[in-house]
């Protein structure tokens, strides 16, 4: 990872630390389960493509770091939700065990909708003296993020890959499936940073184009990654998507189909970020991570 983007996620740690109450505040056991999860040490993957997208647009960080935090708390909510029994019953994440194995299920829950309520509160939190102008942008990232994590999008997804269990799923369904639980949420990350840094319409247009290449990248290489590393590399349960009989890309074109796909949309997001020169040297290499990443 570059000196840039390595303080990057450095200043994403700290401001997520400071974005939940602390453990001691009351009560104590809904703070203690939200920051056991959010604080378990992720990627980031998320926040750093929000900060990467307001930098390409020409933006502060200070102005992003609130959607970076809320796409953060979002995606750990869908993580321990979904780790709940009712849907993926698992007992491992982010090397540690889930939400619900530590707290039982009933505050796992709480933990999930608190983490999401907290994204938007963060969003929404804007200070008296903002012009009319910079509300507006994050109202428009709001938007883009109210409608990423939503049924068409994250909940749509989920929905759409519950009911896939055990049915056959072709090419275009899985692509579609995973457009939305994972792309849609990936895409308002960089959307989102986007607008908040100020971004035109060509930029948007670039941006736009390569926030769909990453977002199926993101999840052709999760599958590969199931299917090829150990859960002590991964941090989570290795090879669930082969035992529950998934649709998975590894599954419908094999592993190394699913490894070239994961290349070419490598190439189309770089190809995307041509238009941006320099500003889109952040972006370039987070796809970079995207695709060559083992966990
Ligand atoms: C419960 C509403 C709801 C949605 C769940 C995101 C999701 C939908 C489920 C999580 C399981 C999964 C395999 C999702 C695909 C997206 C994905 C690969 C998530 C893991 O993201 P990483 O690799 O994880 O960025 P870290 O821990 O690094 O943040």
């Amino acid at each position: 990872m570059s000196p840039e983007l390595t303080r990057l996620r450095e200043r994403v740690e700290r401001a997520l630390a400071d974005a939940l109450p602390p453990e001691t505040a009351w009560p104590e056991t809904i703070h203690r389960a939200v920051r056991y999860s959010l604080l378990a040490g992720g990627k980031r993957v998320r926040p750093l493509l929000a900060l990467a997208a307001g930098a390409a647009a020409g933006g502060s960080e200070d102005e992003v770091m609130p959607l970076a935090c809320a796409v953060e708390l979002i995606h750990t909510y869908s993580l321990v939700h979904d780790d709940l029994p009712a849907m993926d019953d698992d007992d491992l994440r982010r090397g540690r065990p889930t939400s619900h194995k530590v707290f039982g299920e009933a505050i796992a829950i709480l933990a999930g909708d608190a983490l999401l309520t907290r994204a938007f509160h963060l969003m929404a939190d804007v200070p008296a003296d903002w012009d009319a102008a910079r509300v507006r942008r994050r109202l428009d990232a709001t938007a883009a993020l109210g409608e990423a994590c939503g049924t068409t999008g994250l909940i749509g997804g989920q929905v759409d890959d519950l009911e896939s269990e055990g049915r056959d799923v072709d090419a275009a369904g899985l692509e579609r499936l995973h457009r939305a639980k994972t792309g849609a949420l990936l895409g308002a990350c960089v959307r989102g940073g986007a607008i908040l840094g100020g971004a035109g319409p060509a930029d948007l247009e670039s941006l736009g184009a390569y926030a769909s290449a990453i977002g199926l990248a993101f999840q052709v290489v999760d599958d590969v990654l199931d299917a090829t590393e150990q859960a002590e590399t991964l941090g989570k349960t290795a090879g669930k998507d082969a035992a529950a009989d998934k649709a998975t890309y590894v599954k419908i074109h094999g592993l190394e189909r699913s490894r070239a796909l994961a290349a070419r949309l490598r190439r189309e997001a770089h190809e995307s970020l041509a238009p941006l020169g320099p500003r889109g040297a952040l972006l370039a290499e987070l796809a970079d991570l995207i695709v060559d990443r083992r966990a």
